[in-house]
């Protein structure tokens, strides 16, 4: 027995230290003389993912033990932020670290500063994976997170001039110290190729190797683990007879073209180059997954037929829907199950989580490149399109132009793949983010489908860890929320977070609340700590309308300068956030807000009553000194286009209260905060798609509406450095998120969120019921609301 032989690791001060310094002599091979920071950083590490590991190993003991149903979460992107205190928590060392760190000469804050989170992410879907994960583990699930292990993720965000530049993300150039190795679990993927009589025949060949990371649950023993994929080339691949005939690059030609799969984090796909490279990667990933996956099922199982009752896969938006004709063909070409059988066991494995409304975001991939680089699955999804196509026919006869929606194949303009329609074809279960998402998603993107399956559809509304996001990143506010519930058992259960509303009227507790906030934004150092903190922080695209909040900060600068003494409440605007690299649209917002933001900072008019500030680079360890210091938070998209919104739900959890149109997961967000305690503006839904399909003509608004008008004609008249015009040119001209239509609806509210601070006391008591009316919004909820409409699987508590 496994458990046996385990002594859990020490945790009083001296076992710490001990450990850490035998750790500093016997892994890391230095002396406390000579230890760096990054010495000092990486033995702490070690000495942390010990305890964690200890635990590792009695879980999966437990696991093995119980052969329970297990989760997979199949996902091309984890944000995982950074792990040195998350796991400092998690194992209950927290304080035990910088004494012991002391005896090295270090402090905790620039051995803190060492930790880099891997960036393995874009933006919100990628986020809420690693939520997810947390979740999982915290609620005793079996699961296991799979993904790519890329060298580079997600690029650094620079401003030359203003302007965004992208600098590659070398996130473990240094080695990372909580990654395991697991070499011996490698796989083989083919790319390639062609159908022989014996069956697909691949022309290249690559190797898939894996390590992992630890996913320790919080309040309990579990620790689970992301497994990630590094690209290798097939052994031996290294060409000596080029090499000493002096053809260095050649020699490693083989080599470098198998590591190139891992080798980067897309940040888009908007380059043609790389489009064949991403649909490498997510074969690359649905390939070695579902293998370790079924090595995994045959530790303990032996009929395919328990296949299904013992596994879910869960697939991350479209971007592994490779999985479906992957596992079919797994099963019908190397396993030899008959086609419908295999079909069954398929249909009953897969779940498919949607993460949008844009049409243009649905992924689909050309017949011929698909069919070049995998024949054999090219040929496996015309068969299921068959099947699929013959019971749309018999469902509705004569219905031709419903075939040809519904159809895996879009023929008109080039014939592509569907993606979207093979992962609802192929799975049992379908689901949007947010209640309004999924509503649009069975009226609109996939009504055809859910005319046809209506149970299929479902919806869980997304959550975050309110570990990482109050706890971590807000221990302030932290402990009074744990010293006004009397306990902390609200990081395990946040919906006791409701048991704060009564203090809401508690002129004491209030006083605390805000001498917490002052805190934070004291501790974020950006703007004036006097000034209401007003955020945007997400990825820039035109739909989240970054323009539509810059106009309203061009028409605050204007009534500055007009009208100095009647200008009120004193802000700092904070911008973060990334843009696509050949997103030519949004990188000129972000250009245009540095513009105007240095033109504000040049004139002395405005010192003490506006700043727009914008810290480059906006990540997830970023996002964690930011949300606490928030008093203000922007979720201001298009109504009908945010899927969900998950930096909506974490602003409102640490207390800032939002303005936002009724989109996404702002409609619950408000519901349960209160429309008192929710600033509300703009067209809704209906409104929206009504207006656009409309003769929609954006100069009306700047015609009638003198504030627009003035905002427009300043970046027009080259005010902000002759910097912005496209922007403003594409306002009028086209503004396809109704950014003008919203406009004087946005800047009146913004009016009442003004009124709204000079009452402090009553900003404080919204501030506390946002905080105390949040608690649905935890990743843990959302975790069990897929394990009883999706997963079906069980908890498997370590005894
Ligand atoms: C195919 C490729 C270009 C691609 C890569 C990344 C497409 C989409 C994405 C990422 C999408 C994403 O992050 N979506 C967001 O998911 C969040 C979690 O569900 C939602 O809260 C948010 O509204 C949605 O935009």
């Amino acid at each position: 027995d496994l458990r046996n032989g385990l002594r859990p690791l020490g945790t009083t001060p001296d076992e710490f230290q001990r450990d850490l310094l035998s750790n500093l002599y016997y892994r890391r091979g230095t002396t406390v003389e000579s230890a760096s920071a990054q010495d000092a950083y990486e033995t702490l590490a070690l000495t942390v993912r010990d305890r964690l590991a200890e635990r590792r190993a009695r879980t999966a003991a437990a696991h093995y033990e119980s052969n329970p149903r297990w989760v997979y979460y199949l996902s091309a992107e984890y944000l995982l932020g950074p792990q040195l205190e998350q796991n400092l928590l998690y194992s209950g060392t927290t304080e035990l670290a910088p004494a012991a760190l002391k005896t090295l000469g270090f402090s905790p804050e620039e051995v803190a500063a060492l930790d880099v989170e891997p960036g393995l992410g874009n933006g919100g879907l990628g986020r809420l994976a690693a939520c997810l994960l947390d979740s999982l583990a915290t609620l005793d699930i079996p699961a296991v997170g799979y993904g790519i292990r890329y060298d580079l993720g997600i690029f650094k965000q620079e401003f030359d001039n203003g302007e965004q530049v992208e600098r590659p993300d070398d996130w473990a150039f240094q080695g990372d110290p909580w990654e395991f190795p697991a070499p011996d679990d490698w796989q083989m993927v083919g790319f390639y190729g062609f159908l022989g009589p014996e069956g697909w025949v691949p022309g290249e060949v690559v190797h898939g190797e894996p390590s992992h990371l630890l996913i320790p649950g919080y309040g309990t023993e579990t620790v689970n683990i992301v497994r990630l994929w590094r690209a290798r080339a097939a052994r031996a691949s290294f060409d000596l007879r080029r090499f000493s005939a002096g053809q260095y690059a050649e020699a490693v030609e083989e080599a470098v073209r198998a590591e190139n799969i891992s080798k980067v984090l897309y940040p888009d796909d908007s380059t043609d180059m790389g489009r064949e490279l991403r649909l490498k990667q997510q074969y690359f990933l649905v390939s070695c997954s579902l293998r370790d996956i079924v090595r995994r099922f045959r530790f303990r199982n032996a009929d395919w037929d328990d296949f299904p009752a013992k596994t879910v896969i869960q697939l991350n938006d479209t971007h592994p829907t490779l999985a479906i004709p992957e596992l079919m063909r797994l099963l019908v070409d190397e396993e030899k199950l008959e086609w419908e059988h295999a079909w069954s066991l398929v249909r009953r494995t897969f779940a498919y989580t949607c993460h949008t409304l844009l049409p243009e975001a649905l992924e689909t991939w050309p017949v011929d490149m698909l069919g070049r680089l995998l024949p054999r699955h090219l040929e496996i999804i015309y068969l299921i399109n068959e099947a699929l196509l013959a019971e749309v026919r018999s469902r509705f006869p004569g219905d031709l132009d419903r075939v040809r929606r519904m159809s895996l194949i879009q023929e008109e303009p080039q014939r592509r793949v569907r993606m979207a329609n093979l992962a609802v074809t192929g799975t049992f279960a379908v689901n949007g983010v947010a209640e309004l998402h999924s509503q649009l998603l069975t009226s609109t993107t996939f009504a055809d489908f859910a005319a046809l399956w209506p149970d299929r559809f479902t919806n869980v509304t997304n959550g975050v860890s309110p570990r990482r996001f109050v706890r971590l990143a807000n221990p302030g506010l932290s402990t009074l929320i744990t010293s006004g519930l009397g306990s902390d058992a609200w990081l395990r259960d946040l919906s006791l977070l409701s048991g704060l509303a009564p203090l809401a009227d508690d002129p004491a507790f209030r006083e605390q609340w805000r001498t917490e906030r002052r805190h934070a934004k004291e501790a974020l150092g950006l703007g004036d700590p006097g000034a209401m903190l007003d955020v945007m922080i997400k990825r820039f695209h035109e739909y989240k309308r970054q323009q539509l909040k810059l106009l309203h900060v061009i028409t605050l600068y204007h009534r500055l300068r007009d009208n100095p003494e009647r200008f009120g409440v004193p802000r700092t605007v904070l911008f973060g956030g990334k843009a696509a690299p050949a997103y030519y649209a949004a990188k000129s917002i972000i250009r245009l807000i540095n513009a105007v933001a240095a033109a504000i900072e040049a004139d002395p008019k405005a010192y003490g009553l506006l700043r727009v500030v914008f810290p480059p680079n906006y990540n997830v360890t970023l996002a964690e000194k930011i949300i606490p210091a928030a008093d203000l938070s922007e979720q201001i998209s298009m109504a009908g286009k945010e899927a969900s919104g998950t930096g909506n739900m974490k602003l409102a959890l640490n207390g800032a209260l939002t303005i936002g149109t009724l989109d996404g997961a702002n409609v619950e967000i408000r519901d349960r905060v209160g429309a008192g305690n929710f600033f509300l503006f703009g067209l809704d839904t209906p409104a929206a798609a009504a207006l656009r399909a409309s003769d929609y003509r954006p100069r009306t608004y700047y015609d009638s509406d003198d504030e627009l008008r003035a905002a427009l004609d300043a970046i027009l008249s080259g005010a902000f450095g002759g910097v912005g015009q496209e922007v403003a040119h594409s306002l009028l001209d086209r503004d396809e998120y109704l950014t003008l239509a919203d406009y004087r609806s946005y800047v009146d509210k913004q009016d009442e969120v003004a009124a709204a601070w000079e009452d402090q006391e009553h900003w404080t008591r919204m501030s506390i019921l946002n905080t105390a009316n949040s608690g649905f919004f935890s990743a843990d909820r959302t975790v069990a609301d897929y394990l009883s409409r999706i997963w079906h699987a069980s908890p498997v508590r370590l005894s």
